[in-house]
């Protein structure tokens, strides 16, 4: 019956990370609104997980964004070349962490946030690559309107182009070892899960965490692609 059960459990998360592909967003007006519910709202500590493949890439580009306190969440940052960064009460914009998405290929990005320490973590075509300081704050609150795809409402041309695939949100830090559990698929959905988008459901964006944070496309339809984290990628394979 154990046996079973963890076959079950395997097959689940197979499904869960690489079902079905993603959405691909136009780098026009392609932006899904999920509303993080007040139970949600007072953490402070954060994790932030997605898969993108973006075609371009620009300053500000929002990946996942709020604005509904203060400025915060995964973008494409102003340092120089597009380096990746993790927005905070309104500040770090300009982060310096030497991690860049790579274009038109996948890459698996992770941002970690407490009181003392920031950490990011990129996977790609190109290998592996980390940042870690010890600039941070508390966050403010998380409750209100994110953004999957652009920096915010009415902030101009900042949208990501290119497909977008399980977005997820822990309210914790998750370890350097359960960030590689994370990229893997080897994570259990129970582990300070509050948000997961998976982004292949056609038409809206359904929150899989169990805490009802569905997204919305606000100028529907997304394209919803077969193009996903390749297979490759779980259990440790090549990319
Ligand atoms: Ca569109």
């Amino acid at each position: 019956m154990k046996i079973l059960r963890c076959t079950i459990a395997l097959l689940f998360l197979s499904a869960q990370c690489f079902g079905g592909g993603s959405m691909d967003l136009d780098g026009v007006n392609d932006v899904i609104e999920p509303t993080i519910g007040g139970d949600t709202g007072n953490i402070n500590t954060v994790t932030f997980g997605v898969w993108l493949k973006p075609r371009t890439q620009d300053d500000f580009d929002g990946i996942f964004m709020t604005r509904a306190t203060n400025t915060k969440g995964l973008m494409i940052g102003s340092a120089a070349g597009n380096q990746l960064t993790c927005m905070w009460e309104g500040t770090r914009f300009d982060m310096a962490t030497g991690m860049k998405l790579i274009l038109n290929s996948w890459n698996f990005v992770v941002f970690t946030k407490d009181a003392d320490t920031t950490k990011g973590y990129l996977y790609s075509s190109t290998g592996t690559s980390t940042y870690s300081d010890s600039v941070s704050n508390f966050p403010n609150g998380v409750t209100g309107l994110w953004h999957i795809g652009q920096d915010g409402p009415d902030q101009g041309p900042r949208f990501i182009d290119g497909p977008m695939a399980n977005v997820r949100f822990w309210d914790r830090t998750l370890s350097a070892d359960e960030v590689q559990e994370a990229f893997m698929c080897a994570d259990s959905p129970a582990n300070g899960l509050r948000g997961q988008w998976m982004l292949w459901d056609t038409g809206n964006a359904y929150d899989l965490s169990g805490n009802g944070n569905h997204g919305v496309p606000e100028i529907p339809p997304i394209a919803v692609s077969q193009d996903g984290p390749p297979m490759n990628f779980c259990n440790g394979g090549a990319m």
